[in-house]
């Protein structure tokens, strides 16, 4: 498939600098960038099926973290904000499963899409991982299944919605909640987000929406998913230099295994 072909260039001309610009200062603005039907049908519906199909390759895991995704300090109580623990359960594919052929190689390899994420995001140049299993993944959630509460270790996402469930399973954020550069860890504002008394923003992204946010100081969950259909959605992982790989302890918790 040609880039044309997966992405929906009449709505979304990801080349022109004024659509970059503007893309660049809503993620700014909102801590995220949403854009509705970015990937063609028939891309989306190829990916779908493929996804589907690969399934069965899954690590699914359930496990419980705190929102810093950092082990327990213990200058600190258990139920103490810093170390407070919440939910995930989740099942995920690997870069080395997703097909040679598949248009979200085509989608993560290509020049034009990176140069705009480049610029969206502020970034010099962007770069795969250099371990086999990190720059592609793809995320399933079934009835029932959630991600906690967290900050990324990484400064943004790019994430696109495959298949949405029939209900639940929103991705809420709340953003510039903490500021991880400067140390700054805001126990209390976490804890009012946790505690349910701060509001928080929610996306309820359809199939084919692409997806850009800052994770790392904005804290954010995937709500349980309801009904049948299982919730699919691709991370394409970028880092801003070469030759990075994800931790071995990140690897073995994500994927169970190291390559
Ligand atoms: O599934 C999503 O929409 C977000 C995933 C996420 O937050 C993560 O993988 O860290
Ligand atoms: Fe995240």
């Amino acid at each position: 498939m040609k880039l044309q072909d997966i992405v929906d260039f009449s709505q979304f001309d990801i080349t022109s600098r004024d659509f970059q610009e503007n893309c660049r200062k809503t993620l700014e603005k909102d801590g995220a960038l949403v854009l509705p039907g970015f990937m063609q049908p028939a891309a989306v519906e190829d990916v779908r099926t493929r996804s589907e199909q690969d399934k069965h390759h899954a690590y699914f895991c359930a496990q419980e973290h705190n929102v810093y995704l950092t082990p327990s300090d213990p200058d600190f109580a258990e139920d103490h904000t810093r170390n407070r623990k919440v939910i995930s359960s989740k099942g995920c594919i690997t870069d080395d499963i997703v097909p040679e052929d598949s248009p979200l190689r085509t989608l993560y390899d290509s020049k034009e899409f990176r140069t705009f994420l480049c610029t969206v995001l502020g970034e010099k140049s962007l770069f795969p991982y250099a371990d086999p299993l990190s720059s592609i993944n793809v995320h399933y959630a079934e009835t029932g299944q959630e991600l906690g509460w967290h900050f990324d270790n990484s400064s943004f996402a790019t994430t696109l919605m495959i298949q949405e469930p029939d209900a639940g399973g929103a991705f809420e954020y709340v953003e510039n909640v903490r500021d991880a550069d400067a140390g700054e860890m805001n126990f209390e504002g976490v804890a009012n987000v946790l505690d349910g008394k701060t509001p928080v923003k929610k996306l309820a992204m359809k199939a084919g929406a692409l997806v850009l946010f800052r994770g790392r100081n904005a804290i954010h969950r995937v709500a349980p998913v309801e009904g049948d259909r299982t919730r699919m959605l691709v991370v394409l992982a970028y880092n801003s230099e070469p030759g990075i790989a994800l931790s071995e302890s990140a690897r073995m918790t994500f994927y169970g295994r190291l390559n």
